[in-house]
């Protein structure tokens, strides 16, 4: 029996499913989660000792790599000083300044401690501006565990949301309306039919959560237009694309304007950071100034806001997109030639350092779909992958992350890895 196996019979007696999160578990792919102890730049050890080049994460905030230098030393000098005050400090200024110089059409911020917070947080600030309960989002996007969020499509196209999730009152799910994403005729009939009633649209810019998705010309068109048009707000959560895609994350690279935007994962730079922000007169609805409450314990935390400012700071003096870019290509390129090779059908979707290896032959534009994906052949390449030291997702609808530490000999070992996995599926 290996150490992790060991350590996962023995959390299967403290938390649900032996995990604090649901995909850790492995469900999607079979088998025994790992356990890890230690991480530097783009390589992960577990506690068996074997290595594995890393293409998870943490599910995107390791953007610069594990355990960089920088944001190291400087979570460590912050935790000197106290690990938490719940009281201003001017490491929250730090980073706040790093977020608006690459955001500058928000005015106002509010930090968190996670994305969840963040877009759920958001969700009220909009009910609470516009006057209006009704919200739309995309099947397939996932904004956090709230529960306004946590719905699916009614049965027909334009029907009133159904829970995703035990707990969540269907009337509360009822306000909610899902929409296929890519579907700008849709989104279009949702507005006429409960325009005025619509508080805000959200939506993940380019999508992770079903996999990456690119969002086409016309439905960024309808974002930007419609939500405006019926004075609802749209809610760009940018969790897992700020400063991924670029410094402005989606919306520097599509052109979009969010009226809120909902950061988290790189912000933090490895510690629990989300954060919300937008125009003045949205944002000071928010309490201490206005009547929309929100408030946490650790949002503003003096260690994480100094990790995520060296973290940004670097992204700043040393932008590394153009390589994660580049770096991205080659591993992507790579994948689909060797997939060709070997007679898999698949679909790579990429997007800067984002992609997703969909096991299918059509095109994957929305979650139906993302859906007709061969999730067991995903199993059996993900287990091809990690058995040979490469950490891929544990999940076929979920992104892959290249760090501006990935080096060359780490894509080409993916590749020849990748070559004996597709063998596999
Ligand atoms: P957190 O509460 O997990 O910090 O953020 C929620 C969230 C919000 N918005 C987007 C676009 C997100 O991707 C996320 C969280 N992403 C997942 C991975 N797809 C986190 C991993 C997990 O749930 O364990």
């Amino acid at each position: 029996m290996t150490r992790s196996e060991t350590f996962f019979r023995q959390a299967k007696n403290v938390f649900v499913g032996g995990v604090n999160s649901p995909v850790r578990a492995f469900r999607a792919v079979g088998g025994t989660p790992l356990f890890f102890e230690s991480a530097r730049g783009a390589v992960l050890k577990d506690v068996d000792g074997k290595s594995y080049i890393d293409y998870v994460g943490s599910w995107g905030p390791m953007i610069l790599g594990h355990a960089h230098p920088k944001v190291v030393g400087a979570a460590r000098r912050a935790v000197e000083r106290g690990s938490s005050f719940g009281a201003p400090s001017p490491l929250e200024l730090d980073l706040a300044r790093l977020v608006r110089e690459a955001y500058p059409h928000v005015d106002l911020l509010r930090f968190t401690s996670s994305g969840t917070e963040a877009c759920l947080s958001a969700l009220r600030l909009a009910r609470g501006y516009t006057g209006r309960s009704l919200i739309v989002k995309f099947a397939g996007c996932y904004h956090g565990h709230g529960d306004s969020l946590l719905v699916s499509a009614g049965s027909g196209a334009l029907t009133l949301g159904h829970p995703t999730s035990a707990g969540v009152p269907k009337e509360l799910a009822r306000l909610t309306i899902v929409l296929p994403y890519n579907d700008p005729a849709a989104l279009a009939q949702a507005f006429k039919k409960w325009g005025e009633k619509i508080a805000a649209v959200i939506v993940e810019p380019v999508v992770g959560n079903m996999g990456v998705v690119l969002p086409t010309g016309e439905f960024q068109k309808a974002l930007q237009r419609l939500p405006r048009l019926h004075g609802a707000l749209l809610i760009v959560d940018e969790v897992m694309t700020g400063f991924r895609l670029a410094r402005g994350g989606a919306q520097e690279l599509l052109g979009l304007r969010a009226d809120l935007t909902c950061f988290g994962k790189i912000i933090g730079g490895g510690f629990p950071v989300g954060a919300f922000g937008g125009a003045k007169r949205i944002m000071e609805k928010l309490a201490p100034l206005g009547p929309v409450y929100q408030a946490g314990t650790l949002s503003g935390n003096p260690v994480a806001m100094a990790a995520g400012a060296a973290t940004l700071s670097i992204l700043k003096s040393d932008p590394p997109y153009t390589l994660l870019r580049d770096r991205t290509d080659d591993l992507v390129h790579g994948i689909r030639a060797v997939a060709r090779r070997r007679n898999v059908s698949v679909i790579v979707n990429a997007v800067g350092s984002m992609f997703t290896v969909f096991f299918t032959k059509g095109p994957v534009t929305d979650l139906v779909s993302a859906e007709k994906s061969d999730t067991r052949a995903y199993g059996k390449f993900f287990h091809g992958l990690l058995k040979r030291g490469v950490y891929f997702p544990p999940s076929q609808f979920e992104a892959c992350f290249v760090s501006a530490v990935h080096t060359l000999e780490d894509i080409e070992k993916t590749l020849i890895v990748a070559d004996a996995a597709f063998r596999e599926v």
